[in-house]
């Protein structure tokens, strides 16, 4: 018979190509595990809401009434609902074009990018362009959708941080590009050494490989560091030098869980530096509903913001977004509402904010008890959490636990996560799914779980690592860095 169209052998190379480990091993095991009634702690992906978050009040009441809006003629509207949530279902009715059932612009309503614009003017004190704001569904679909855009193939190389989240090799390895790592020290707190960069370049270039943008993750997936203002204009005066577009995955900017740096965006750091930077240097930063203390994931809402492309570009952007005719409506109306809190004297306001600080000085807590637990455990060494929603433990396998891995046929970081599954029942991502050093190993997990329950997820972790590390240890050597 002739070969079929889908024949597994036939398929797109990229496609069989691509890895990701969020979704990958360990999280299979962890949902037969659940299957067969085991009790699962997903902390394997940064859902909030899975693990119990509540969603915000005011913002659900609004998308309600926009899915709803028959609601508004009901004469009891007001006995149902606050004042200003109607008020605001109005707003974003009257600036779609047929409610939320009707495809918007493939860009988003054009009302809601000039939220995010006044939003940007606010948050880093320069104006912003409506025109270069594309809604999206999520920032995963934004990410893609330029990665699409600039790679043309093999021979197009894409800085990457090491560890990263593994949408970017994922991505790359789907669009057939090439990713060039750069690597985080982790003794320098996950910092990033504008020399390495320079030297993962030329390394490439040495392959035949022309880089030609850099990513960032800022606060950092895994590794939960925040960059500095002197960090991200070393950055920027690199990418300019080198001609690289600045990819700025800035998704966990409210996620920040210390006071010594707080978030500054890529944007304002560029344009705070002026020309030639602030009028050359390709930007295009990400910002998502999934994050922050709105956590709203399964809405998929998301933007980037565009600096310094050149307007033919932006055009060929467009026509690509508009092949999947129109981002999420209902999620766009979640963006508004995130870019465009309520104000002081609103009569939601009050609740919106004790909501929504609970949320966030919660995960500051739980991000100081997963560290300072991982940190009493034998063989494991964390950095603090400094933002983002993520522990990225340094698991120091001793060599017997290595070779026990090898002969399981398992990377040994896969191996300790599946042990550590196995007995627990929490369901993390190994450090490989990321990228790390060599012969050096870590595992992720999110710092979701509940308050309440997260002594008893780092007592259960812990006595299951230490019993792990007696079983294996012997006088020899250890994994480190
Ligand atoms: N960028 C980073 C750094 C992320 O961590 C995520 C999601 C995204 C982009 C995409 O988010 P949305 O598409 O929902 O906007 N983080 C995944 C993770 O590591 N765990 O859960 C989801």
């Amino acid at each position: 018979m002739a070969p079929k169209g889908l024949d597994y052998e036939h398929l797109n190379e990229n496609v069989k190509k691509v890895q990701y480990a969020v979704r990958g091993e360990l999280y299979l095991r962890a949902s037969e595990l659940q299957k067969e009634g085991k009790k699962i702690i997903f902390t394997n992906v940064g859902n909030p809401h899975a693990l119990g978050q509540k969603p915000l009040t005011f913002p659900r009441q609004v998308v309600a009434l926009c899915q709803a809006p028959f609601l508004l003629d009901d004469p009891n509207v007001g006995l149902m609902f606050p004042a200003d949530a109607i008020a605001r279902a109005k707003h974003y009715l009257s600036l779609t074009s047929g409610g939320l059932g009707a495809y918007s612009d493939s860009r988003g309503i054009p009302g809601v990018r000039k939220e995010v614009a006044e939003f940007l003017l606010r948050r880093d004190g320069y104006p912003s362009d409506p025109e270069l704001i594309f809604l999206t569904d999520g920032a995963s679909k934004g990410v893609m959708q330029i990665l699409n855009t600039i790679i043309r193939g093999p021979n197009d190389g894409i800085l990457v941080p090491v560890p990263q989240y593994p949408l970017y090799s994922a991505a790359i390895s789907l669009f057939g590009g090439t990713l060039v790592p750069y690597y985080l020290e982790e003794t320098a707190n996950w910092g990033l050494d504008v020399n390495d960069l320079r030297n993962a370049v030329s390394q490439a270039q040495f392959k035949g490989i022309t880089v030609r943008a850099m990513v960032i993750i800022n606060p950092g997936n895994p590794t939960g560091q925040c960059l500095s203002e002197a960090n991200l204009s070393e950055i920027l005066r690199f990418c300019y030098q080198e001609g690289l577009v600045l990819l700025g995955d800035e998704v966990y900017q409210q996620n920040i869980y210390q006071d010594e740096r707080p978030f500054i965006s890529s944007k304002k750091v560029l344009m705070d530096m002026g020309p030639p930077y602030s009028k050359e240097v390709q930007l295009v930063s990400f910002h998502t509903v999934s994050k922050g203390y709105w956590g709203e994931c399964g809405q998929r809402g998301g933007y980037f913001e565009m600096t310094n492309i050149p307007p033919k570009s932006v055009d060929e952007i467009y026509k690509v977004a508009s092949i999947a005719l129109s981002p999420n409506v209902p999620a766009q109306i979640f963006m508004g509402l995130m870019v465009n809190p309520l104000k002081p004297g609103d009569v939601s306001y009050e609740q919106f904010i004790r909501e929504s600080k609970g949320i966030l000085e919660s995960l500051r807590k739980r991000a100081r008890i997963m560290t300072d637990g991982f940190n009493s455990c034998r063989n494991v060494v964390c950095n603090f959490t400094e933002g983002a929603m993520y522990s990225f433990p340094q698991i120091r396998l001793p060599p017997k636990a290595i070779e026990a891995a090898k002969s399981a046929g398992k990377v040994p970081d896969v191996f300790y996560c599946l042990k550590l599954l196995e007995a627990t029942g929490i369901s993390t991502v190994p450090g490989s799914g990321f990228g790390q050093k060599e012969g050096v190993f870590h595992l992720r997990t999110t710092i979701l779980p509940a308050e309440e329950d997260m002594p008893a997820i780092m007592e259960s972790f812990k006595k299951f690592n230490d019993g792990f590390m007696k079983q294996y240890e012997d006088t020899r050597g250890y994994s480190r860095m």
